[in-house]
C-alpha cells in the first residue's frame, strides 16, 4: 500500500456521484472483465444470446470512451470455451513430462492429496513445501491464483513460496532505492503535457500498460507532439509512434533508434554527458531534490575513470550513429517537459537495475519529476493505487511473515540445491496454481529437473500445459467468465465481472478447491471464515468505497474520480513537508546494494550480456500482441496469429546460409531450440527475437535462458541471451 504523502493528487475531481446512474445495460449485454496479468484491465461486456455468451464487447457505458479491450479480452471465449479446457481431476500414470494421467473424482484427488499434504508437515515439516502461486488470475478481489493459494498455505505452516516478479524486479528495487517507494506511476492523462515522448523499450501498442496509455498517445501524437521509441525491433509502437522505417533508420533524424539489446544504460549516460556539455541540466531543481548525482556526474564526464561518455562512446556500444544520440539528446535537452516511459523489458537484462535508476537521473537532471507532462523515469505500469476494495488476503500474525522465501528467477535452484546450496529450505514437493512456469520460468531444463526432484507436486490450472504435464495432480480450474468477482483496474477503477458461462465438466473455481482441501487439513474455518466465495464478495463490496454496489453490479464499473495523480508530486511541492523515504527524503542516486555487489554505488553502464560473441547473436524475448505470457498459445484463433518462429535481420542470415523458411537451430550453453526463421530488416543486425510464451514441444524459448540473475534485484534477465543461429541438420533438431 502507498504511504500517504507520497502520491498526490494533482487536481482533485469535482465528481462527486462517480457511478452511471442515468443509464442501464440493455438486458443481453453483461458486465465482465479479464482478470488476466495482461496489461490492460477492462470495462467489457458479454453479449448474451438464449442465456449464453456470445461476443465480449467494450462496455459501452464505460465512463472513459477512450479506454478499449484488445483481442485477448475480445475473444476470451476462445478459452473458455475450447475443447481443450480439463474437465475433470487427472492423476499423472506415465513418467512426469509424459502427459499420460487418469481421472480421478474429485473426492479422491482431494483425499490423496491432503494425505500428502499431513504426511509432508509431519516427517519434513511445511517448509519442504515450495508454493508456486502464479498471476493466472491476478486483478480479482477474490479469484486471485496468488492471493488464494497464499491464503491457504499462510494457514498450513511455514512453506517456502518465491519473492519478487519476473515481471519488474529490477524496475521495483530501482525505484526503492532511487525514491524510497517502489511505485513512482501516474496516470495516463497526466502525460497530456508532454512536449516530447520516449518511448525507451516501451512497446506500448501491443503491451499496454493499461487500457488508456495508448488513446493519450496517440492524441498527443496527433497534435504534434514528437516521439522517439527506441527499440532493437521495429515494432507497431515503432511504426506509427516512431514513423520507424529499415531504410532511413541509420539517419541522424529517425525516431526510431534501433539500439544493440541490453545499452540503454550507456545510450542514457551519452545523453546526460551532452546535457551537461551543452548546460541543460537544471542545477537549482538537482541540488533542492536530489542527492548523490555528483557522483554519476564524474564517471559521465570521465573524471572518475578517464573516459567520458561521449556520444562516440555510446554509439560504439550501442550500435547508433553518434549523431542519432546528439539528435535525441538534444531534443529530450529542449523538451520541458519531457516524458520518458520506460518498458519493462530494459530492466529484464543484465544491469536492469542501473538501466532505470539511468532513466530516472535523465528525468531528475531536467526537472521532469513529479509534474504534469513529465514522467519519474520509473515503472508506469500498474504503479498507482486502486480504489479501495476488501481482499481475500493471506493470513498472517502481525509481525510474523509465514512464509520462507526464494527469489522467483531462482525458484528452481531453491529447489535443485536447497539448504545445501544455501536456499532456506529442503523442498520435497511443489504446489503451484495459476503459473505456466515450466515454460515461463528461466532455464527449462532446470525446470522440468526441480519438479522431477519432488515427492509429489499438484497444479490448478485450465489447461493441460506445458508446467502441468509435469505434475503429479492437476486441479481443474475455472475461467473468469465462470465466476463473479470484483476487478481493479491500473486507471483507478473497479469492474465488476459477473458470471456468464458454467464450468465445463466438474472444473472448480481455485476457492472452492482450496477450501475443500482446508477441510481436509482442518483449516476450512481459518480459510473461509464461514463464507463462500459469493459471500466474500459481498464483504469485499461492504469493505470498498464504492457507494452503491446494485448499481456496481448494474453497470459494471466504479469510478474513483481522480485520474490525474502523478508520483512525488507532493514532494517537488515541498520536499521538507513531503520528504522521500530515502535516507536524507531527497532522491538519491547512490545505492549501497550496488556496492555490495561490488559495483559502483552511481547508475553506469555494466556491458555484461550487451556485447555478442563474434558467432553469437542477441536474444531477445518479446511479449506477444496476442497472449498474456503463455496463455492463448495454444488456442487456434491466436496461434494463426502468433507462432513459434526467430526473426532475424537478412544480412545475419546470409552471413550463417540461412534463407526464409527454414528450421534453423538456435543454441546456446543453456540448450536449443528449433525454429523456422523469418527474415526482415525490422530487426536490427546482431539480434534476432522470438515470442516468449510458444507452447510447441521443442520451441519453448526458456530452453536458452538461464537462472543467473540481474543484481541486486535478483531480476530475470531474459532480454540477454547471447545464442548461435545455424541451419538445421536433421541430427540436431531440438525435441521435447
Ligand atoms: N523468455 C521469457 N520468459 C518470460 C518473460 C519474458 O519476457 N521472456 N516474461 C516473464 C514475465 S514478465 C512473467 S509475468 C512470467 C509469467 O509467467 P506465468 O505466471 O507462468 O504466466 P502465464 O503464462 O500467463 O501462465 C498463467 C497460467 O495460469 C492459468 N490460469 C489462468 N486463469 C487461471 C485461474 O483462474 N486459475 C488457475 N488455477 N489458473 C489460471 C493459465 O491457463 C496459465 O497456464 O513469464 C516470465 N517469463
Ligand atoms: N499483449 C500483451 N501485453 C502484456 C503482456 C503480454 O504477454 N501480452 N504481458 C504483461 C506483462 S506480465 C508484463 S511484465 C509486461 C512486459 O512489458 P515489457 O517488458 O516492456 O515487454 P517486452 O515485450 O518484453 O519488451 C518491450 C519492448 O522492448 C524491446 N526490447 C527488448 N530488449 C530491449 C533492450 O535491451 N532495450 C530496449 N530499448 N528495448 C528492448 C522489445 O523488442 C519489445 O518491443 O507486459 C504486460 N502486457
Ligand atoms: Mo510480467
Amino acid at each position: 500500500m502507498l504511504k500517504p504523502g507520497i502520491i498526490m493528487m494533482k487536481y482533485r475531481s469535482s465528481a462527486s456521484n462517480n457511478q452511471n446512474t442515468d443509464r442501464n445495460l440493455p438486458e443481453n449485454l453483461i458486465p465482465v472483465s479479464c482478470n488476466r496479468d495482461c496489461g490492460g484491465g477492462c470495462p467489457l461486456v458479454a453479449e448474451m444470446a438464449a442465456g449464453k455468451p456470445v461476443r465480449i464487447l467494450d462496455n459501452p457505458l464505460r465512463p472513459d470512451k477512450e479506454m478499449h479491450g484488445c483481442a485477448r479480452g475480445y475473444r476470451a471465449l476462445d478459452a473458455a470455451l475450447s475443447p481443450d479446457r480439463l474437465t475433470t481431476p487427472l492423476k499423472r500414470t506415465g513418467e512426469r513430462g509424459s502427459g499420460q494421467f487418469i481421472p480421478l473424482s474429485w473426492d479422491d484427488v482431494l483425499d490423496e492429496i491432503a494425505e500428502k499434504l499431513m504426511q509432508l508437515k509431519t516427517e519434513q515439516g511445511p517448509e519442504a513445501m515450495m508454493v508456486l502461486a502464479g498471476s493466472g488470475s491476478c486483478r480479482g478481489a477474490v479469484h486471485t491464483t496468488s492471493g488464494l493459494t497464499k491464503r491457504f498455505f499462510s494457514l498450513w505452516g511455514k512453506t517456502t513460496t518465491t519473492r519478487g516478479y519476473y515481471s519488474n524486479a529490477a524496475a521495483m528495487y530501482a525505484a526503492q532505492s532511487v525514491f524510497g517507494h517502489d511505485r513512482p506511476g501516474q496516470d495516463p492523462d497526466t502525460l497530456r503535457g508532454a512536449e516530447l515522448v520516449i518511448l525507451w523499450g516501451a512497446n506500448i501498442c501491443d503491451t499496454r500498460f493499461g487500457a488508456k496509455m495508448e488513446p493519450v498517445l496517440r492524441d498527443l501524437k496527433r497534435s504534434g507532439v514528437p516521439f522517439y521509441v527506441i527499440d532493437p525491433r521495429l515494432t507497431r509502437t515503432g511504426k506509427i509512434f516512431g514513423d520507424g522505417d529499415p531504410e532511413t533508420m541509420a539517419h541522424e533524424d529517425s525516431r526510431w533508434l534501433a539500439l544493440r539489446p541490453g545499452t540503454d544504460a550507456a545510450l542514457m549516460a551519452a545523453i546526460l554527458y551532452l546535457l551537461i556539455e551543452e548546460d541543460r541540466v537544471d542545477r537549482s531543481f538537482l541540488d533542492q531534490y536530489s542527492s548523490g548525482f555528483d557522483q554519476l556526474e564524474s564517471w559521465v564526464t570521465g573524471k572518475t575513470d578517464a573516459l567520458p561518455k561521449t556520444p562516440e562512446w555510446a554509439a560504439g556500444i550501442c550500435g547508433l550513429a553518434p549523431e542519432q544520440i546528439r539528435t535525441l539528446a538534444r531534443a529530450f535537452g529542449k523538451a520541458s517537459p519531457a516524458a520518458l516511459i520506460p518498458g519493462l523489458s530494459i530492466q529484464r537484462v543484465v544491469g536492469g537495475e542501473d538501466n532505470y535508476r539511468m532513466a530516472m537521473a535523465l528525468q531528475v537532471a531536467r526537472g521532469n519529476i513529479g509534474i504534469s507532462g513529465g514522467t519519474s523515469g520509473g515503472c508506469l505500469w500498474d504503479t498507482l493505487p486502486s480504489p479501495k476494495v476488501g481482499t481475500l488476503r493471506d493470513v498472517r500474525d502481525a509481525d510474523k511473515f509465514p512464509f520462507l522465501t526464494v527469489p522467483v528467477n531462482n525458484w528452481q535452484d531453491g529447489v535443485i540445491e536447497g539448504t545445501s546450496g544455501g536456499y532456506p529450505s529442503d523442498i520435497r514437493a511443489i504446489y503451484s496454481v495459476g503459473n505456466n512456469y515450466v515454460l515461463q520460468s528461466s532455464d527449462q531444463e532446470k525446470t522440468r529437473a526441480a519438479f522431477c526432484q519432488v515427492d509429489f507436486s499438484v497444479c490448478h490450472d485450465l489447461f493441460l500445459t506445458g508446467t502441468a504435464r509435469w505434475c503429479d495432480y492437476i486441479l481443474p480450474a475455472t475461467h473468469f467468465l465462470e465466476r463473479n468477482d470484483i476487478l481493479s483496474a491500473a486507471e483507478n477503477y473497479l469492474y465488476y465481472s459477473k458470471k456468464v458461462l458454467d464450468p465445463p465438466g466438474e472444473a472448480r473455481d481455485d476457492y472452492d478447491i482450496f477450501l475443500e482441501l482446508s477441510r481436509r487439513v482442518g483449516l476450512e474455518e481459518r480459510f473461509s471464515l464461514g463464507r463462500t466465495s459469493g459471500e466474500w464478495i459481498e464483504d469485499c463490496l461492504a469493505e470498498s468505497e464504492v457507494p452503491d454496489p446494485d448499481l456496481f453490479k448494474t453497470v459494471g464499473y466504479y469510478d474513483s474520480g481522480q485520474h490525474d495523480r502523478i508520483a512525488f508530486s507532493d514532494f517537488i511541492k515541498n520536499p521538507s513537508l513531503h520528504p522521500l523515504n530515502t535516507p536524507d527524503g531527497l532522491i538519491n542516486f547512490s545505492c549501497p546494494g550496488n556496492i555490495k555487489c561490488g559495483l559502483p554505488a552511481y547508475p553506469h553502464f555494466r556491458g555484461e550480456g550487451a556485447e555478442n560473441t563474434p558467432s553469437g547473436l542477441q536474444l531477445i524475448t518479446p511479449h506477444g500482441r496476442y497472449r498474456t505470457n503463455s496463455q492463448h498459445s495454444n488456442l487456434p484463433w491466436f496461434k494463426a496469429r502468433e507462432y513459434p518462429l526467430l526473426h532475424m535481420n537478412p544480412k545475419d542470415a546470409e552471413e550463417r546460409s540461412i534463407r526464409e523458411g527454414m528450421d534453423v537451430l538456435v543454441k546456446n550453453e543453456q540448450g536449443s531450440v528449433t525454429l523456422p526463421v523469418s527474415l526482415s530488416p525490422e530487426v536490427r543486425g546482431g539480434t534476432v527475437w522470438a515470442l516468449q510464451g510458444d507452447w510447441e514441444a521443442g520451441a519453448s524459448i526458456n530452453r536458452l535462458s538461464s537462472t543467473k540473475s540481474t543484481m541486486p534485484s535478483h531480476g530475470s534477465r531474459t532480454h540477454s541471451i547471447i545464442v548461435e543461429v545455424s541451419p538445421i541438420s536433421p541430427e540436431e533438431t531440438a525435441s521435447d
